[in-house]
């Protein structure tokens, strides 16, 4: 094992540097987070610096939410699903589906917008790291071979330099073919670079919730009550045991062409599955004990008792390594979080205006 001190995480800085322990050559399948401490950080606003649009909104791409009453949760669910409440949104309009490679690809020509997976972090964010570590990649999903525990997801993620939303893989894949997939690797600070040129906004947690549910009333899942109905998977996920055993038998090995399944209610492709779906909120897990009825926009800071040094962004909608053996995250009502620098080989997103 590596002498390597690792500081402990604490809260946001703009860059994640994910240091792969390396023994002889051979990783020990473990990423950590190493952030410089900034006091207060997590309480001021994220940067964002738009590029001036030239998109205009493209409203033949999204479908209008009419708005309305739901019950938002599910007392089925993980604790920080609960308690079930009533909640109100206005009405909107919502990408119908995952923002796709050829559409970020235009916005980056357009702007020449570098996400954050491929900028070289900056020394002095991260004194304790050694040198080498300090170069453009991101996080993937490479699980070791053979049954491994689920109880500790690192064990399937690494590092891998040279990974960003052209290279998912790494450096030796490219998006030939993947024109029509999801964007992956995009951090919460790319999602919102996209959204500010295209005239759009990210969507609260709880229209997100709103719009999965495609109109049906606390039903477990965006189609209705059954997970496999007829028989047939309707959304990208994971079959077979999770992480080393993939069955595809929904068709699908990692991400999908967007809309390969049918729509929901409202006409949204993909609120389950395929990849997640970055949302505007700060992640609390008792947020909904107390949250406003009307349009919640979450919390002021963000918490999670599991890593509570780090500030979080909510996350919805699972992706394709969602195994029910592990994760049920495509429920309509399922949450997830990440810190805003981070993108990951699963996590996209989609985009809302009024
Ligand atoms: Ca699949
Ligand atoms: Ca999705």
């Amino acid at each position: 094992m590596s002498q390597q001190p690792v500081p402990k995480p604490n809260s946001t800085k703009q860059f994640i540097v994910a240091l792969m322990i390396v023994l002889g050559g051979v990783s020990v399948g473990s990423w950590i987070v190493l952030r410089k401490d900034v006091p207060g950080q997590s309480q001021r606003p994220l940067p964002v610096t738009p590029p001036a649009s030239a998109h205009p909104a493209g409203a033949n791409d999204m479908v209008w939410i009419p708005g309305g009453m739901f019950w938002m949760g599910s007392a089925d669910g993980n604790p920080d699903e609960q308690p079930v409440h009533q909640v109100a949104v206005n009405g909107f309009y919502m990408d119908k589906t995952e923002v796709t490679n050829e559409q970020f690809e235009r916005f980056v020509k357009v702007t020449g917008y570098v996400t954050v997976a491929e900028r070289k972090p900056d020394p002095k964010d991260f004194p304790d790291a050694p040198p080498e570590m300090l170069v453009p990649g991101s996080v993937t999903f490479n699980p070791p071979p053979g049954d491994v525990s689920l109880e500790n997801h690192y064990i399937w993620w690494k590092w891998m330099p040279g990974a960003n939303w052209r290279h998912p893989e790494g450096p030796a894949s490219d998006l030939q073919g993947r024109e029509k997939h999801p964007v992956v690797h995009v951090s919460w600070i790319d999602a919102m670079a996209y959204a500010n040129w295209a005239g759009k906004r990210l969507p609260t947690e709880a229209e997100w919730e709103f719009a999965a549910r495609g109109g049906l009333d606390r039903k477990p899942y965006s189609w209705g009550a059954e997970q496999t109905p007829g028989g047939k998977y309707v959304a990208n996920i994971w079959q077979g045991r999770f992480p080393n055993e993939n069955t595809m038998t929904d068709g699908f090995r990692v991400t999908a062409p967007v809309a390969s399944f049918p729509a929901n209610g409202y006409g949204l492709y993909d609120m389950a599955g395929n990849v997640w779906e970055w949302c505007s909120d700060w992640y609390r897990p008792d947020y909904y004990g107390d949250s406003p009825k009307v349009n919640p926009t979450g919390p002021i800071e963000s918490f999670d008792p599991a890593e509570p040094n780090i500030s979080k962004k909510v996350m919805r909608g699972g992706s394709f390594l969602c195994s029910d053996l592990y994760c049920t995250g495509y429920r309509p009502s399922a949450r997830m979080k990440s810190s805003p620098d981070t993108g990951l080989s699963h996590t996209g997103f989609r985009c809302v205006r009024h």
